[in-house]
């Protein structure tokens, strides 16, 4: 039997600290992944669930976008992709009379974790203007509602469309394409949160905003770059991959602030020595200073430049612009400036040094720790300058690895989410469904929130995801979201969204990735793209949660019908009937999708074409792959300050906490901890299990709070500090964003401490 739900919340948040791990899964991870599985499931539903976790018959994996490889396992899932997997296949049940026991105000009251264990959501469910607690509605009247709504707005553009990813090709598809025959490009998606510096530092340097290389060429690497991640916990079937490389004689140096477990050691669950003995993944760990890459790379580059014969010059001349510029400001490169910036002894980068020159296959992977800082996209323009200059893009066994997050991010972004969409798709999609979209460019994350706060967006769509608790600036977020006239989530389980709405406010159930999807045609399958550009089907094999559920496509082809009605140049009824016809449509609008039903029908998929990594072609604005040269910049801190990153514990999936241990990093039974290196601590006087607030400062002056944290004197590095998201969005400052990308600055936030009167959970 599945137990029940906690009842006691505020969960008690009481941490405890031991000494840090150095190795990654092993037979604790099976007992704890099973445990968890079976609190959610019971025993039955643990073992036919898991099973076809990232079977070619299977479904596709809810947690990362890590890819599988050709050869499956029997059991092709890590611990996290378990709990994943649990959390949306629990058998508990979130019922209309479990929304008439809980007004909103109760709702709003209740932590994530709290909202997050009741249990997959049974009916859609409506709070009317003036209402204190959700009703039960009928899907009819929910989609008469959503079009009362958007068609009583001034202009399309006061709608905004956001998509989590999780969602499907398919879902994605016509979610786009409803928003742009309505007549906005207002089409924010978590991406924008994630690895929108990554896009769109390569889109400008490579021509193509994703990563270039496969699992097969991360096998075959020389060295392996792992900056910024943390694959231990959040892509933890990359260590294999990396295992197997350390196998064939790879080096892998990471980079970051904090030893990560994962990184350190991997015990493999799968093969028995593995499981026993492990097998050392880094070699050379270089524990830099919080946003001190670009400076890192910059002064590797510099090195390579000046070092006979170790640039690749015929790739140089043949394939790449702007040599001489970027050629110059490396030379520039200071080595006591980097050490500063960095935080690194001369001798640690002399050997990373040696390393790459050592190597004639190099591999860059980050996520997180790279994209989140005001500096994120010249840093991530500075790692593919770093790899053209040994010709290290378009060569098996080298390139760039942009790590995904949500299991299909990527392919939502392929399918055309996307608030600035090239004029190319636009044009694709004029001819296919002869309607006119919308040119001027929409409103991303953060603009969305400025728009609802300024009262120039008033209707807000999210296709899955928890949108107040994943954005920064937690109570300005709330405040805007809460001047809409109407909130439409759809969801499989309840967050903190659903408690935070506007005048109006609508939860729509869907079916998840492990539920079965029967339509009018008979059983259907969605599709998805991995971090490496394979996309493949995606099957659920259980009873839906309810028999009240729709479909992510169904839900976009009922709003389309309802709103749009005989204005729509769309024949939509047929999508619900049959995701092939979908599918068709894709084949003739988004390039390398051509007889997609046929090549999705072959098992484990098919690879999307990827001009630079397949034929060394860069379709940039020169034609070439761009070297450039920005200035280096380095975060500043003031006397007395440490620089703050908000960053994922082994528990959580983003703003789902699945439970309050981060077993890796030994804490236990609690989030509201602040790990800061110990002689930082001395200098500030903070003691370590002392509670303090954290406050951040920004240019505009506005103090921001969050309280009550534990210290941990914890090995990061010095400067340096790490808590926990969705904790500390309250101190991400809306406009501190990267340049470009306008990705919220999350791993830099400047901080100070003030002592905390109480212990424990006063937020
Ligand atoms: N189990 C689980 N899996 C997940 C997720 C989850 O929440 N739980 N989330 C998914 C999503 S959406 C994403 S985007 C990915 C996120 O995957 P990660 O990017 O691994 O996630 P974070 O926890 O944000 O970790 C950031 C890492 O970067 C390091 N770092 C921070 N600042 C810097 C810096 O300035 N320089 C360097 N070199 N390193 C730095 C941190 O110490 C940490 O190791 O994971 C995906 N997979
Ligand atoms: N401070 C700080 N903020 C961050 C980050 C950080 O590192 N630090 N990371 C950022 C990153 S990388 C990301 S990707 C964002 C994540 O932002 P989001 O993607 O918006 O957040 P999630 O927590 O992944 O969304 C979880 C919700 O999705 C819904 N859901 C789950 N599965 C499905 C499904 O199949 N269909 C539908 N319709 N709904 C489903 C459930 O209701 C669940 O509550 O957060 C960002 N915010
Ligand atoms: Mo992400």
């Amino acid at each position: 039997m599945a137990s029940k739900p906690p009842t006691g919340d505020p969960v008690q948040d009481a941490p405890q600290v031991e000494a840090p791990k150095h190795a990654a899964a092993g037979l604790p991870a099976i007992g704890h992944t099973l445990l968890m599985a079976q609190q959610q499931m019971g025993v039955r539903r643990t073992a036919q669930t898991l099973l076809k976790v990232n079977q070619k018959n299977g479904f596709d994996c809810p947690g990362c976008a890590w890819p599988e490889g050709d050869k499956r396992h029997t059991a092709e899932f890590c611990e996290n992709g378990a709990k994943a997997v649990a959390e949306e296949a629990t058998l508990r049940r979130v019922t209309p009379e479990f929304f008439a026991a809980h007004p909103l105000s109760d709702l709003a009251a209740r932590s994530g974790y709290w909202l997050g264990q009741q249990g997959r959501i049974t009916q859609p469910m409506y709070l009317p203007e003036g209402g204190d607690r959700y009703e039960a509605v009928t899907w009819e009247r929910a989609f008469e509602i959503i079009a009362e709504e958007l068609t009583a707005l001034d202009s399309p553009d006061e709608a905004l469309f956001y998509t989590s990813g999780r969602t499907s090709n398919e879902a994605a598809f016509l979610l786009q394409l409803f928003a742009r025959e309505f007549g906005t490009n207002n089409l924010p998606d978590c991406s924008n949160m994630c690895h929108e510096s990554s896009g769109s530092a390569l889109t400008e340097t490579i021509g193509i905003g994703k990563g270039s290389v496969s699992l097969e060429d991360l096998h075959r690497a020389d060295l392996i770059v792992i900056a910024g991640q943390n694959p231990g916990t959040n892509h933890p079937r990359m260590l294999s991959a990396l295992e197997k490389a350390k196998s064939a004689g790879a080096k892998i140096i990471s980079v970051n602030p904090l030893p990560e477990a994962g990184l350190e050691k991997f015990k493999n669950p799968q093969t028995p020595q593995g499981m026993i003995k492990g097998a050392a993944l880094t070699d050379l760990f270089l524990q830099i200073r919080i946003g001190g890459d670009q400076a890192l790379f910059r002064l590797l580059n510099k090195l390579i430049v000046e070092t006979e014969g170790a640039v690749d010059e015929l790739f140089v001349r043949e394939h790449t612009h702007g040599f001489e510029e970027f050629e110059a400001a490396a030379k520039e490169a200071d080595w006591d400036a980097t050490l500063e910036a960095t935080g690194l002894t001369r001798t640690e980068i002399e050997r990373a040094l040696a390393m790459v020159l050592a190597s004639r296959r190099t591999i860059v992977c980050w996520a997180m720790g790279l994209t989140q800082h005001k500096h994120s996209v010249p840093t991530i323009r500075e790692v593919v300058n770093f790899l053209l200059l040994r010709g290290n893009i378009g060569r098996p066994g080298a390139g760039v690895c942009p790590v995904r997050g949500h299991s299909n991010v990527q392919g939502d972004r392929t399918m055309g989410i996307f608030e600035r969409p090239a004029p190319a798709f636009l044009d694709a999609l004029e001819k296919e469904f002869g309607f006119a979209p919308p040119r001027h460019h929409g409103y991303d994350v953060v603009r969305s929130i400025e728009a609802l706060r300024d009262g120039r967006a008033k209707v807000f769509f999210a296709m899955g995801g928890n949108f107040v608790a994943a954005t920064p600036d937690t109570e300005v977020t709330e405040a805007a979201m809460r001047r809409a006239s109407l909130t439409v989530h759809v969801s499989t389980k309840l967050n903190r969204s659903h408690a935070v709405t506007g005048r109006r406010a609508l939860i729509l159930p869907t079916l998840g990735r492990t539920d079965k999807d029967v339509q009018h045609s008979g059983r259907q399958f969605v599709t998805v793209e991995d971090s490496m550009g394979m996309v493949h089907a995606s099957r659920g094999n259980l009873a839906p949660a309810s028999p009240h559920l729709l479909s992510e496509p169904a839900i976009v082809v009922r709003m389309a019908r309802a709103t749009l009605g005989a204005r729509s140049a769309v024949d939509w009824a047929e999508f619900e009937r049959d995701y092939a016809t979908v599918r068709d449509r894709i084949a003739r609008v988004v390039p390398g999708f051509e007889d997609f039903n046929a090549k999705v029908a072959r098992p484990g998929g098919f690879q999307l074409p990827h001009a630079p990594r397949d034929e060394r072609r860069f379709p940039t604005a020169t034609g070439k792959a761009n070297f450039t040269a920005a200035p280096v910049e380095v975060p500043e801190l003031p006397e007395g300050r440490l620089l703050l990153q908000t960053l994922r514990s082994h528990d959580q999936y983003n703003t789902t906490i699945y439970g309050l241990d981060d077993r890796y990093r030994g804490i236990k039974g609690g989030r509201r901890v602040v790990l800061v290196n110990p002689e930082d601590a001395r200098q500030l006087g903070l003691a370590d299990g002392s509670y303090t607030d954290l406050v951040s400062e920004w240019k505009d002056g506005v103090e921001r709070r969050a309280p009550g944290f534990r210290v941990v004197h914890y090995p990061t590095a010095r400067g340096c500090a790490a808590a926990y998201y969705p904790e500390t969005n309250v101190l991400v400052p809306l406009g501190s964003t990267a340049d470009v990308s306008n990705t919220p600055a999350s791993k830099s936030v400047v901080v100070r401490f003030e002592a905390a009167l109480a212990a424990g959970n006063e937020s």
